[in-house]
């Protein structure tokens, strides 16, 4: 084996591993394009993979996973510190010792009968000194295949290994696919992931959640920088200046729609650029500002609700080369999903006939996965080593209520708070109950490797090392009226938005103060062409202040139960805006 790789260390674990897991052969993916066709060909002959319609959807599969097995299940994924408060309240705590001895077991002889790849992968530009590499051992030809479409899979990455440094190592198994054998567990000490039992993106490939987020937080903190769980956007003005916005915003919440979203008419001449849909990582940058590379190098978007008129970019990239997972079927073979056409599918995701009584036809959440490239918005700078400068770093949740279209925070300290407070309804991404308003600081509840009261430390920090920060907002594009309607219209008519907010980095656009930040005052977004009832603007941009001491009451005890890991900073940003609520509420 040695043969593969210079690496003795790689050597050696995997050695270690197939004795531990007796597969029948072993193979080192070199990520070339004849690599994937045959892993493609085999999956096509033992059913894993479907074929599509080759004339409208070439080179194209779809995957059906397990039933049991359709999304992320954090109530089975664990971080494994030495001493607990590390990990603490945010994440499952295991000590490394139980978390090994307990996947271990399950690995003992995972792999016979199948054959092991050993995915060397990077994860960020090959050039970039920001980029981090990892290898993943898996015996699931799907996550062989995906992880070439998501990372950059392969020869050029183990050639970055050999030159030496520390890299993750993932362990992988499809296991029995049973969620009693599930687990997905962290080393972040030892920069060591093992997980078995699921097929899934999110448990499953893991340069992403696993390395990208949960791994790399840890290390971040240490090396200062930030790993988060973001989108970046280049916003292109007609004069041909190009500003970049990171944003967070939970899983499911339209962070691929944002990445990539078409400016209205009204903006004609702008044009908007797709770096990331889904994972920064930020650095500070010797010219004063924070800047990000998206490590990732495709997109595992969720399909349902990603059509011509919400997501064009998207819906366009999906004619060739992808892999679908457990989307519905056309009668012509074309993959299908909810909000996609109004044509009615004849098979569901399970590849039953479909029928509309059973409920949806493709599973809420299904997924594509394509190549970055295929995207007619990316940028080109999503390959530059340095990454791309960041102006505003934006939050945002589904709120049916109280939190405004758009505000902004009073400083860096504030914009803290403003990220520590997020919340959103649950989707369809985790398994569990959906709709549930739940805390997700940052949009890293399920993924940030480290106690939060840490983390939220370790951002603080961040804003001293950094001279000249990103300004911070929050957003919430999901208010409801009284009839359940969505107030504001979304989509490519956030950009409005994002004008406001590039303009008020620019020190331009108009604001009022209040005290959970800054909103834009009445005509300042710009609503030409927008059929808007003259109140909704209005509602949109109003701070209940009695309502609002209540958020700001439940947000002071969840912050609280992180105890004495709270930073009295963050502890002190959130008394001031207390006491200012109360003071104006009299
Ligand atoms: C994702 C998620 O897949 O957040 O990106 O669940
Ligand atoms: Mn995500």
């Amino acid at each position: 084996m040695t043969d593969q790789t210079s690496n003795t260390e790689l050597a050696d674990w995997v050695a270690e591993v197939a004795t531990l897991t007796q597969p029948d052969q072993i193979h080192w993916c070199d990520g070339s394009q004849q690599e994937y066709d045959d892993l493609a060909a085999q999956m096509l002959d033992d059913g894993t993979f479907l074929p599509l319609n080759p004339t409208t959807h070439p080179n194209s599969f779809l995957h059906r996973s397990d039933p049991t097995d359709v999304a992320r299940t954090e109530h089975l994924t664990f971080v494994c510190t030495t001493d607990p408060e590390v990990s603490g309240p945010n994440n499952q705590w295991m000590s490394p010792a139980d978390g090994h001895a307990k996947v271990d077991d399950l690995f003992a002889g995972a792999m016979k009968g199948r054959t092991l790849y050993v995915v060397p992968y990077c994860m960020g530009p090959l050039e970039s000194p920001f980029s981090r590499c990892g290898v993943e051992i898996t015996d699931s030809p799907y996550v062989a295949a995906s992880m070439r479409i998501m990372t950059r899979m392969g020869s050029a990455a183990l050639q970055r290994i050999e030159k030496g440094g520390p890299f993750v190592k993932g362990l992988h198994s499809t296991g029995d696919l049973s969620p009693d054998r599930r687990f997905i567990m962290h080393f972040p000490e030892e920069l060591m992931i093992k997980s078995i039992g699921s097929g899934y993106g999110g448990n499953a490939l893991l340069g992403k959640k696993c390395h990208a987020l949960r791994i790399a937080s840890y290390q971040a903190q240490t090396e200062g920088w930030m790993a988060e769980h973001m989108l970046i956007v280049g916003i292109e003005n007609p004069q041909g200046e190009i500003h970049y916005v990171a944003a967070a915003f939970p899983s499911a919440c339209g962070k691929t729609n944002m990445a990539m979203l078409i400016p209205p008419a009204e903006y004609e001449g702008y044009k908007v650029w797709t770096v990331g849909d889904d994972i920064a990582w930020l650095h500070p940058g010797e010219d004063g500002r924070l800047w990000a590379i998206n490590p990732e190098a495709g997109f595992f978007g969720v399909a349902p609700g990603t059509g011509i008129e919400t997501n064009p970019n998207a819906t366009n990239m999906l004619n060739k080369d992808c892999i679908f997972t457990n989307v519905a079927l056309t009668a012509d073979n074309r993959p299908w999903w909810e909000g996609l056409s109004d044509e009615t599918p004849v098979t569901d995701w399970q590849g039953q006939p479909f029928d509309p009584a059973n409920g949806k036809a493709a599973q809420p959440n299904s997924r594509f996965t394509v190549s970055a490239k295929q995207c007619a918005s990316y940028s080109a700078e999503a390959d530059a080593p340095g990454g791309v400068p960041i102006s505003a770093i934006v939050f945002g949740g589904r709120r049916p209520n109280l939190v405004p279209l758009v505000f902004e925070s009073k400083n860096w300290q504030h914009g803290v708070l403003v990220g520590a407070s997020v919340a959103s309804e649950t989707t369809a991404a985790q398994s569990g109950a959906v709709g549930v308003v739940r805390r997700d600081p940052m949009a890293m509840k399920p993924f940030c490797g480290y106690n939060f009261g840490d983390y939220w430390g370790h951002w603080l920090a961040m804003g001293e090392k950094v001279p000249n920060p990103p300004k911070i907002f929050h957003v919430n594009w999901f208010r409801q009226d009284e009839d359940g309607q969505f107030m504001w219209p979304g989509f490519g008519d956030n950009m409005r938005v994002l004008d406001w907010i590039l303009e008020r980095c620019r020190g331009n656009a108009a604001a009022v103060e209040t005290p959970i930040g800054n909103l834009p005052t009445e005509g300042s977004i710009n609503t030409n062409g927008l059929d808007l009832d003259p109140g909704t603007m209005a509602s949109l941009s109003e701070v209940d202040t009695t309502a609002w001491r209540k958020e700001i009451g439940e947000i002071e005890t969840y912050l609280q139960s992180y105890g004495d890991r709270l930073p009295s900073a963050l502890q002190a940003e959130v008394s001031r805006v207390l006491t200012e609520l109360q003071t104006q509420a009299g």
